[in-house]
């Protein structure tokens, strides 16, 4: 792969439950990108009960974004800490538009930029069923009623869908549908991706 100095930086965007955590494992393996989840990040910090986590927790509890200074500064961190990285994939983030702006100047210090945002497009009750049903057995608290779940959704079209817009005006947005199975949807990424690396 040979972009942007050396390095493809992806994001994988979309609203919750739409695929990006399922889809990111496929990808890491087969295109050998290193995979920067803002949400595992922050459940592992909650799984420590370190401040950072403990703070992390009240807004995950119900259906919140964390603030923006928390998840931009353990992205940055990571970043820093893997400076041979052939690229990211970014998963989560950003979903705010002032996380897109600080993911854009600390990727602008490392001479590189974002190459493509792919988006996975599903509907809602598709969102709500697997999410609804994932809650069923990962014990995760932001999965664990249908009010919080749609929270989540709320969220995503007040602050996360301008993020769409920022990546589009400089033609660096693709919708992917994301209604299929796990392997049809990592079908349309990979050629996709495949397009962008050749
Ligand atoms: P995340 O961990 O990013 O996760 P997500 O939005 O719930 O889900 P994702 O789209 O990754 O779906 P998944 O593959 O798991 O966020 C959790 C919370 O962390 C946020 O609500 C927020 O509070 C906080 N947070 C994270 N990043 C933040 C940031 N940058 N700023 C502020 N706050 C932040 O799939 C979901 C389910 O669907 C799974 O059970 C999966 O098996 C199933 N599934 C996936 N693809 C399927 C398919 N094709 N068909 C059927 N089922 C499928």
């Amino acid at each position: 792969m040979n972009i942007n100095n050396n390095m493809v930086n992806l994001i994988l965007f979309g609203p919750p439950g739409s695929g990006k955590g399922t889809q990111s494992a496929n990808i890491i393996e087969k295109y050998g990108l290193i995979h920067l989840s803002t949400g595992d990040l922050l459940r592992s910090e909650i799984g420590g009960k370190t401040p950072l986590g403990l703070e992390a927790q009240k807004f995950m509890d119900q259906g919140l974004l964390v603030p923006d200074e928390v998840v931009i500064g353990m992205i940055s961190s990571k970043l820093d800490a893997n400076p041979e990285a052939a690229g990211f994939i970014f998963d989560g983030f950003p979903r705010t538009t002032a996380q897109a702006e600080a993911l854009d100047k600390l990727l602008a210090l490392k001479k590189t930029a974002i190459h493509t945002v792919l988006s996975l497009e599903v509907p809602e009750d598709e969102l709500i069923r697997r999410l609804l049903e994932r809650g069923l057995t990962s014990g995760r608290s932001d999965d664990a009623s249908e009010s919080i779940v749609k929270n989540r959704i709320v969220e995503y079209h007040n602050k996360t869908a301008p993020v769409a817009d920022h990546y589009a005006k400089f033609g660096k947005f693709r919708k992917i549908k994301g209604d299929g199975t796990v392997e049809a949807t990592f079908e349309l990424l990979s050629k996709e991706i495949d397009e962008l690396v050749s």
